[in-house]
């Protein structure tokens, strides 16, 4: 089953968003597979972010997402990290229609609640990077799922 990485970042944690951006999930459908409040080094951000090391904000994104703790998820299911990404909203929050987390909650692309990956690969990436542990998926009761 497809798993993607979504993280509420340190101004989501702050604000009080957590729960919200967990129900949204859970309502969706889709299921929780791995859960930590973590405060990352710069290393793992910078490693996290490797592919916007050119850009202007880079050192800013660090520098925020290092600001506070940070929540780290799995989750799982059908088209999760497609279907994920469209919960989030854009990049750009202006650009983010109501009903998506970023569309209803904020306004500042340096300030976007939450990170989800863009890939399968990216997932898997950074799955491995922010839970190298590992994460089980337990089996789920299906019924409650089987129609859909
Ligand atoms: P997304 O998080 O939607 O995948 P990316 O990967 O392009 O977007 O950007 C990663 C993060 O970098 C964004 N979530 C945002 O916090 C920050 N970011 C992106 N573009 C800008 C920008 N123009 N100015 C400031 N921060 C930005």
């Amino acid at each position: 089953m497809e798993q993607t990485y979504i993280m509420i970042k340190p101004d989501g944690v702050a604000r009080g968003l957590v729960g919200e951006i967990i129900k949204r999930f859970e309502q969706r459908g889709y299921q929780l597979a791995a859960l930590e409040l973590m405060n990352p080094t710069k290393q793992l951000l910078e490693e996290h972010y490797q592919d916007l090391k050119g850009k202007g904000f880079f050192a800013g994104l660090i520098e925020y997402m290092a600001s506070g703790p940070v929540v780290g998820m799995v989750w799982v299911g059908k088209d999760v990290v497609k279907v994920g990404r469209k919960m989030l909203g854009e990049t750009n929050p202006l650009a983010s229609a109501a009903g998506t987390i970023r569309g209803d909650f904020c306004i500042e692309v340096g300030r976007n609640i939450c990170h989800g990956s863009d890939s399968v690969e990216s997932a898997q990436r950074e799955i491995a990077m922010w839970f190298p542990r590992g994460v089980k998926v337990a089996s789920r009761n299906t019924s409650l799922h089987a129609l859909i």
